[in-house]
């Protein structure tokens, strides 16, 4: 139920023998364990075949087959953290590879840069909504958010949208002045800083009836466990449901085909 779907993404790739997976996240959080295909499938990252544990870890494709990867994290490969990499002889290119000139030999310097942060979904099945069960701030007080995640709002934009506002204008819901407006429906939220972000949908009465949160990006070091934190101090005002949705952000940004460049 991830936002990124990590076998679509393998799927378009033609990975070689000599190509390097780069992993980027939160040490914290997340790992890399490398695991058969049965372990792959049914999520078991006992007895891995390789644990990488760093944050930024880099993985050389050295020979030919499946490559699965999976996070070890309780849940984490379940709700979709998980990759399997088919690296095909170079002769093998079916699809017009975007790297037509790259022979076996440039394929060696091939590097695909995976990152992956935890991705929330706002709302799972109800969205972004003001005609929910779930209290906002409650699910917001059991999450750690970090810099690097990621959240999605899902909402029709016929009834709804949603602004980030200063706390001040989150509190009072006031929706004038926004510092970003946000009006599409599915809307990507990128978790850039620490602090706190508040959003309010901007439609009459509808912060008022609850639509609104506020989610504070605290540093990757600061909590480990994804223990409830019993901070939900503030009133919880707001009546929806917002459902976690963990899932590697692999989001692959780039194949960089670094052959011809001079090192
Ligand atoms: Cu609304």
């Amino acid at each position: 139920m991830g936002q990124i779907d990590y076998q679509e993404w393998a799927a378009n790739k033609n990975f070689h023998v000599g190509y390097t997976l780069v992993f980027n996240y939160n040490d914290q959080f997340h790992n890399v364990k490398q695991v058969t295909h049965q372990g792959y499938e049914s999520c078991n990252a006992t007895s891995p075949a390789a644990t990488y544990t760093n944050g930024s870890d880099t993985v050389t494709l050295e020979k030919l087959g499946h490559f699965y990867f999976i996070c070890g994290y309780p849940g984490h490969c379940l709700s979709g953290q998980k990759i399997d990499i088919l690296v095909a002889s170079a002769a093998s290119n079916l699809s017009p590879a975007p790297s037509p000139k790259s022979s076996e030999r440039s394929s060696a310097s091939h590097l695909y840069l995976i990152s992956m942060a935890a991705v929330y979904q706002v709302g799972e099945s109800a969205g972004w909504t003001s005609m929910g069960q779930i209290d906002y701030q409650e699910w917001a007080a059991n999450k750690n958010f970090h810099v690097g995640d990621t959240l999605v709002f899902n909402y029709n934009n016929q009834f709804h949208n949603l602004k980030q506002v200063t706390h001040e204008r989150y509190e009072s819901c006031n929706a004038t002045s926004p510092i970003a407006t946000y009006s599409n429906g599915s809307d990507t939220v990128a978790l850039e800083k620490l602090g706190h972000l508040c959003f309010v949908c901007g439609y009459p009465g509808h912060c008022l009836a609850g639509q609104k949160i506020d989610v504070l990006v605290a540093p990757a070091a600061s909590n480990l466990s994804p223990a409830p934190p019993p901070q939900s101090s503030e009133p919880s005002s707001a009546s929806y449901l917002y459902l976690t949705n963990l899932s590697w952000t692999l989001s692959v940004l780039l194949a960089f085909c670094l052959s011809g460049f001079a090192y």
